[in-house]
């Protein structure tokens, strides 16, 4: 039997996604379609703790599914849907609420992060055991996220050992995937926080859908720091360390090539360069992203949901029996 796989993405702002969220999370769904049993879900509960407009939140998580098609998610390997169409996931967050600890939820960075501006919502606070339940409710073994997920990950696997041995063995216990390389990738205009599609400035982050003077332009003004020589540093040039990882990513060449051809260079030939990569990396994502039709997209979730809806009630099944909620 093939392994499993699960991993979420929110329909934030308008649900247009990143190059960060690209290279640290969506190459790896594509590439494990191969070899895995994949499950990919747009997480519209999770987009709903931050402030969000109702009135386009429908458009934005097209958006975000017409993104996962046009990178190479393919519904007909892997399961694709909406995490509000598949209504186990709130019962399970609920269950697992139940063994979490608040002090462990308190003490998580993204929820000090995010809590200046999405006010101190209980939604808030609770992501990780929503983003749990999402996992285990499909009883995967791996988890491919970005570095910035890891203490939630993390927690999940504390509930899982706690579920299990408080209830009997339910659950296995999930892995992260990270890549070695863009498992962070920091905003353009200020290279030591990581690029987020929430962020107020349009020049930090590359989205998907940017037409290449955008993306020429944004890369043009990303902050690099006031020496000459193009060098792979995190200390001391996060700037152009990230803007090298970004190429290497886009080329396939390794770092070190990289940095022995643009070592001298200049940085307006060196982010000339790493622009063209970025323009032509996604430029077959742009068009394939326009192509698709958004009823047709809102149908292939729709199947997805309904295919998701009856795995995750034979998983509750043995997980309500565990806990005491059997029907008989
Ligand atoms: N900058 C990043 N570098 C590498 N990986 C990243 N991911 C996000 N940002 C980066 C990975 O993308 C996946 C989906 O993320 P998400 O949209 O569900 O949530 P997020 O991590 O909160 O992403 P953003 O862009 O920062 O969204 P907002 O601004 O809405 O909070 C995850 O696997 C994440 O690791």
């Amino acid at each position: 039997m093939r392994k499993r796989v699960f991993s979420g993405i929110q329909p934030t702002g308008n649900g247009h996604l990143h190059i960060g969220n690209l290279v640290g999370a969506l190459r790896n769904w594509v590439a494990m379609q191969d070899d895995y049993e994949c499950i990919y879900c747009v997480v519209d509960l999770h987009a709903m703790t931050v402030p969000y407009d109702p009135d386009t939140f429908r458009q934005a998580r097209i958006n975000t599914a017409k993104s996962l098609l046009a990178v190479g998610i393919d519904p007909a390997r892997s399961l694709l849907y909406y995490q509000s169409q598949v209504p186990q996931h709130a019962e399970l967050s609920w269950i697992l609420s139940t063994i979490t600890s608040i002090g462990q939820l308190e003490r998580m960075t993204q929820y000090k992060e995010k809590q200046d501006k999405a006010g101190q919502n209980l939604g808030l606070l609770a992501y990780p055991v929503l983003m749990a339940a999402d996992i285990l409710l499909h009883k995967v073994h791996y988890v491919p996220v970005g570095d910035d997920q890891t203490q939630h990950l993390e927690l999940t696997r504390d509930l899982v050992e706690r579920f299990n041995s408080r209830f009997g063995e339910e659950f296995p216990l999930p892995e992260r995937i990270t890549p070695e390389i863009g498992a962070r990738v920091m905003s353009l205009q200020d290279p030591t926080s990581k690029m987020s599609k929430s962020d107020p400035n349009p020049a930090s982050y590359i989205l998907l859908v940017d037409e290449p003077d955008v993306i020429r332009r944004k890369v043009r003004s990303a902050v690099t720091d006031s020496e000459r020589y193009v060098a792979y540093d995190w200390e001391k040039k996060p700037g152009i360390s990230n803007l090298l990882e970004l190429m290497a990513f886009f080329t396939g060449r390794s770092i070190d090539d990289l940095v022995e051809t643009y070592h001298d260079s200049g940085y307006a030939a060196f982010k000339d360069a790493v622009a063209e990569a970025i323009v032509e990396g996604l430029t077959p994502i742009r068009q394939t992203f326009k192509a698709l039709d958004d009823d047709e997209v809102a149908r292939v979730l729709q199947k997805g949901a309904l295919d998701a809806r009856q795995r995750a009630e034979q998983e509750m099944i043995s997980v309500r029996k565990k806990v005491g909620l059997s029907a008989s």
